[in-house]
C-alpha cells in the first residue's frame, strides 16, 4: 500500500492527504516529524522536509510533486483543469498558498503560536503575531475575495489543486485560534467553509483538531 510520510499540522502534508483522499487512493499515513527526523528519512526527502511519499519502490518528496504524480497515476477525479490557462492559474493559486500564504500563516502565526511552545518550549509573542494578522493578511484576503467573485471554487468553478493549496493554509490559521472575519470577507469565508467541509479536508481537520487540542 502506498505511504504518506509527514505529520499532521503541516499544511503541505495536508495537501497530499487531501489529494490522496479526493482520488480515493487507499494509503498508510506515517506521522513523521521533520525536526530531528532520522537520517534515513533524507533518502526519501533530501531536503528533510515533509511530506514524502512511497509507492512501492518509488519515492517522492514535496507536496506539489506528489500531487502531480497522483494525477498521472490516478487521473480521476482530475485535480488539474484541462484548459491551458486554467491549468496555469491552478498552479498559480497552489503557489500562492505554498509560497505566499504559508510563510505568513505557517511561519509567522502557526509556528510561533502552536509549534514553538509545544516542541521548543518557546513562548509566543502574541502582540507580534496579532500585528501579522492585522497587517499582513488583510491584503491577501482581499485578493482571494476578489478572485473568488461569485464562483464556488478558485479556478473554472471546479474543485482543483488551487483550492487544496489555498484552503490548506487556512486550516493552520484556524488551528492557531484565528478565523477570517465573515463581515469583511464573506465570499472567502463561505468558500473556506465549502472546501473545508469536503470529506477529504474534513477527515484531516477532524484528526488535527483532536491532536492540537491537547
Ligand atoms: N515545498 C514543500 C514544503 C514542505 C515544508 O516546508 N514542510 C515543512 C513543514 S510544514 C518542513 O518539513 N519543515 C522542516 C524543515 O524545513 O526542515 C512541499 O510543498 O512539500
Amino acid at each position: 500500500m502506498p505511504k504518506l510520510l509527514g505529520a499532521f499540522g503541516s499544511p503541505f502534508v495536508r495537501k497530499a492527504f487531501v489529494a490522496l483522499t479526493e482520488k480515493g487512493i487507499t494509503f498508510e499515513h506515517e506521522q513523521v516529524i521533520p525536526f530531528g527526523a532520522p537520517a534515513s528519512y533524507r533518502k526519501i526527502s533530501p531536503l528533510g522536509k515533509i511530506p514524502a511519499y512511497q509507492d512501492g519502490d518509488k519515492t517522492l518528496a514535496d507536496s506539489s510533486v506528489i500531487i502531480a504524480y497522483l494525477e498521472r497515476t490516478h487521473p480521476q477525479p482530475a485535480l488539474y483543469p484541462s484548459d491551458a490557462y486554467d491549468y496555469a492559474r491552478a498552479l498559480w493559486f497552489e503557489e500562492y498558498g505554498d509560497g505566499g500564504l504559508a510563510p505568513i500563516i505557517g511561519g509567522k502565526i502557526f509556528f510561533p503560536k502552536v509549534i514553538a511552545p509545544r516542541f521548543f518550549k518557546q513562548e509566543p509573542n502574541l502582540a507580534a503575531i496579532q500585528k501579522v494578522v492585522d497587517e499582513e493578511l488583510p491584503p491577501m484576503f482581499d485578493y482571494l475575495e476578489g478572485e473568488l467573485g461569485n464562483n464556488e471554487y478558485l479556478v473554472g468553478n471546479k474543485f482543483s489543486v488551487a483550492d487544496i493549496g489555498v484552503a490548506t493554509q487556512f486550516v493552520n490559521f484556524m488551528l492557531a485560534g484565528y478565523s477570517v472575519d465573515a463581515k469583511r470577507w464573506p465570499k472567502l469565508v463561505a468558500y473556506l467553509n465549502r472546501v473545508h467541509s469536503r470529506p477529504s479536508f474534513k477527515a484531516a481537520i477532524d484528526k488535527e483538531k483532536v491532536a492540537f487540542a491537547r
